[in-house]
């Protein structure tokens, strides 16, 4: 069977994910090439990723080294069993990750996607207090509004309703804090918003309905990414983080995101200063190049499981592609060329172009809200009366014909271009939205 998908017959097998499949087959949008910061759509058009594909490609695309890295690989060692087996690379992507992690975080257990990291934090989490003699610790806490991915684990703890309400009866168990997005408290807040620290404290409430004996950890991504872009109130983290420590309660960072440069840190534990017991990442961690996902841990939970027998399997979890060793080139490689761009700095540096660059949109129709942090934004816009999200989505179309790539969920346009965007990148993306919110119906 050929498929060479030139007609909207041959789309026709590909069950898309996250996708309105049969609105997208009527009408495809095709990426065939992409460098740097920009796409090559079917019909030859460039288009400027202002969304680094899904949140991942940080360093831009088809960078030299990690395409090189990964075309060596391939020959060179293209697949060893990822248990009682290892190579080298993946030993020396722990260590280089676990280098750049914050004090204190010093073991890393690879997966191959976010959701997987996420499910095997929350695994982790929970056989940490048996192992300890904890067991009753069963409780897992998230949060209204998290994406975390969309394992079973991942959209128990996630507060996305619409993730959750079609797929049964999810983990028993499971509590969530509110989420802390105000418009009417926090609107065109720059950074972090002044009003919603308090939110934290919900957590003792929870605590106190099922006593802290019962409850594993609780996982929060720092900056809610998926849903919209919603920064921490000030002081908000640090709160969650003292309650957890008080009650002897895990904290788990969901840095799927966050993680690997994109608010000027390699994790926002260390831009918030905040320091969780886990941190979940992946996307940035390969530049988005090959699927890998990682969970770093402290020193002591590591500790706590390597109490047994030496010939005893620790933690009874992993993959048949856990460290893969394309994947550990491509990691290596991406962590070289973040280094040697000092990509990270050049996100700080370019931050506050971006931020005005954001808030230049106040005023423009349908604008109730911007928010930004490191080289992300949120533009909420004002949905059409009965129509959620078909405003935003819009946009989205109506700025991909003129030649730029927004990302929108909801009604809220997220962007989160590579970080080696340039201010000339950054007026025309702005700029093409500013045109198109001016169009909008
Ligand atoms: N946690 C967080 C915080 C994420 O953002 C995942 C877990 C799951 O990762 P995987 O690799 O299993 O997809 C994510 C993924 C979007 C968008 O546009 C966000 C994600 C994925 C796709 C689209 O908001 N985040």
């Amino acid at each position: 069977m050929s498929v060479t998908a030139t007609t909207p017959n041959d789309l026709e097998p590909f069950w898309m994910p996250f996708t309105a499949n049969r609105q997208f087959k009527a009408a495809p949008r095709l990426f065939v090439g992409a460098k740097d910061m920009h796409y090559t759509t079917a019909d030859s058009r460039s288009v400027l990723d202002g969304t680094a594909g899904l949140w991942c490609v940080n360093a831009g695309h088809a960078r030299p080294k990690i395409v090189e890295a990964v075309q060596r690989q391939v020959e060179e060692l293209d697949y060893a069993p990822a248990f009682q087996m290892g190579h080298p690379k993946i030993f020396e992507l722990a260590a280089r990750v676990a280098n750049m992690a914050p004090e204190g975080i010093d073991h890393v257990f690879f997966t191959n996607s976010g959701s997987e990291a996420v499910d095997s934090a929350l695994k982790i989490a929970l056989a940490y207090h048996r192992t300890k003699g904890d067991g009753t610790r069963t409780r897992l806490i998230g949060r209204e509004r998290g994406y975390h991915g969309v394992g079973f684990g991942g959209i128990s703890v996630g507060g996305i309703v619409k993730n959750r309400m079609f797929f049964g009866s999810l983990l028993a168990g499971v509590d969530h804090l509110p989420h802390t997005h105000s418009i009417e408290h926090n609107a065109f807040s720059k950074g972090q918003p002044e009003w919603g620290a308090h939110l934290a404290d919900e957590l003792e409430n929870i605590v106190t309905l099922h006593d802290a004996s019962t409850i594993a950890a609780v996982i929060v991504e720092p900056m809610a990414g998926s849903t919209g872009v919603l920064m921490p109130p000030k002081g908000y983290l640090q709160r969650l983080r003292e309650i957890c420590t008080k009650h002897g309660i895990l904290l788990i960072f969901d840095e799927v995101i966050t993680g690997f440069g994109r608010l000027g840190e390699a994790f926002a534990a260390d831009k918030f200063d905040v320091m969780p017991d886990m941190i979940t990442c992946a996307k940035g961690l390969t530049n988005g190049v090959i699927p890998m996902g990682a969970v770093l841990v402290r020193k002591e939970i590591y500790d706590a499981f390597m109490d047994g027998p030496e010939n005893a399997i620790e933690l009874f979890h992993g993959y048949t592609y856990s460290g893969h060793p394309i994947a550990a080139a491509a990691g290596l490689a991406t962590l070289d060329t973040y280094k040697e761009e000092g990509l990270f700095e050049r996100c700080n540096e370019m931050a506050s172009y971006w931020e005005d660059a954001v808030h230049s949109l106040k005023g423009l129709p349908h604008v109730i809200d911007l928010r930004n942090m490191g080289l992300i934004a949120g533009i909420e816009l004002e949905p059409i009366a009965d129509q959620p999200t078909a405003r935003a989505f819009e946009a989205f179309l109506r700025c991909y014909d003129k030649g730029v790539l927004i990302r929108t969920t909801g009604d809220i346009i997220a962007l989160s271009p590579p970080l080696i965007i340039s201010k000339q990148n950054i007026d025309e993306l702005f700029g093409t939205i500013a045109d198109v919110l001016k169009t909008l119906p």
